[in-house]
């Protein structure tokens, strides 16, 4: 249904929103894992950055760890859709657990990008946030030839030995424009800068950003469902900001709604992170229905239709048991912009 009149309160609700590809077949892995081999199965940090996703699974049998050396030897380890760095899996090798990697692909690509450029010798500025998980990984992959670049007011301490010889790779779940922000001063100082060879930061992130900076300037509020410490969903508050929303805030769950919040406001945006399950953002409209919101309008910038098989460990065990999937199973396929992003 859609508002006629001006002052009619509204939700305009973005599309695409939530799973991408790489998140789906984790969340699947972990899942599928726990249904072939049993409780429990380990995974190495959050399987991705969600709590009510890591709540569901750990009540289903998964047990979330912080480094593999609290795994029994032996066991079954799943490793998150962030990526682990060489050395992650060489302890796991140590403890001769049975791994399965859940890493995206467009992580694993980043990795690769970073393994090529340091066996070039370059020295390799990879724009993203220190601490991160997916940053520890490819940071991992070359550690002599990697420096993070936080920001674009961290370029100013960049050092480089060779400034003919520089390259730039990013995490794949950054602003765009800062990012594009952070390069534009990277290449003021390194003229010769190479540019990654294909997009760092994921269609994914994107196509989800692209949404919300359509919906925001018709927005007084903009609310997005993801965890704190989810990257890219952080990212799409501080986007809806830029883009002109009055106010944005971040919600893991429906009951975090402040109703002072909606005091006043006739547009309300909504959107969730990559990691976030459709079934909170269902629980956001039904909360903003109660509240007069009832009326929403969706805003969609692409079509997503991309699906990654499950990792390679996994689909060995459940063909050898008959019960191979040749590709996650569950929920819309995702992927594929439509429109320039
Ligand atoms: O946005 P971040 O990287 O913090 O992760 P997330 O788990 O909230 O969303 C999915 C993104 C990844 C798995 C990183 S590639
Ligand atoms: Fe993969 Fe992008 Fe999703 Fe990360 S956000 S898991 S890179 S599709």
């Amino acid at each position: 249904m859609t508002s006629t009149l001006p002052d009619a309160k509204r939700v305009l609700l973005a599309a695409p929103r939530g799973y991408c590809a790489g998140v789906d077949r984790a969340v699947i892995a972990v899942e599928k894992a726990l249904e072939h081999y049993g409780a429990p199965v380990y995974v190495r940090k959050e399987i991705v950055h969600n709590k009510y996703v890591v709540e569901t699974l750990s009540e289903r049998g998964a047990v979330f760890v912080d480094e593999t050396d609290e795994v029994p030897e032996g066991a079954r380890v799943v490793f998150s859709a962030h990526g682990v760095s060489p050395a992650v899996h060489a302890a796991a090798a140590a403890r001769s657990l049975q791994t399965i990697d859940a890493t995206c692909p467009l992580v694993t690509k980043v990795h690769k990008e970073a393994v090529r450029f340091a066996s070039d010798d370059f020295d390799i500025l990879l724009i993203g946030h220190d601490g991160h998980e997916e940053v520890e990984g490819t940071a991992g992959e070359a550690p002599d030839h990697i420096q993070v670049v936080n920001s674009p007011d961290d370029v100013d301490h960049v050092v480089v030995r060779d400034p003919d010889k520089v390259v730039w790779l990013s995490q794949t779940t950054l602003s765009v424009d800062e990012t594009m922000e952070t390069v534009r001063r990277l290449r003021e100082r390194f003229p010769s800068l190479q540019d990654p060879p294909s997009d760092d930061i994921c269609y994914a992130t994107q196509n989800r950003q692209v949404a919300v900076k359509k919906l925001a300037p018709s927005c007084d509020v903009v609310i997005v469902v993801g965890s704190a410490n989810s990257s890219n969903s952080v990212r799409l508050v501080e986007v809806a900001l830029d883009a002109g929303a009055r106010a944005s805030y971040r919600i893991d769950r429906a009951a975090e709604i402040d109703p002072a919040w909606l005091d006043g406001a006739t547009t309300v945006g909504v959107t969730s992170g990559a990691s976030v399950p459709e079934i909170l953002v269902r629980d956001v409209l039904d909360r903003l229905a109660d509240a007069g919101f009832g009326d929403v309008e969706e805003v969609r910038t692409a079509t997503e239709d991309l699906m990654f098989s499950l990792p390679r460990e996994l689909r060995a065990d459940l063909k050898a048991a008959g019960q191979a999937p040749a590709r996650p199973t569950r929920g819309p396929r995702r992927a594929i912009a439509v429109e320039p992003v």
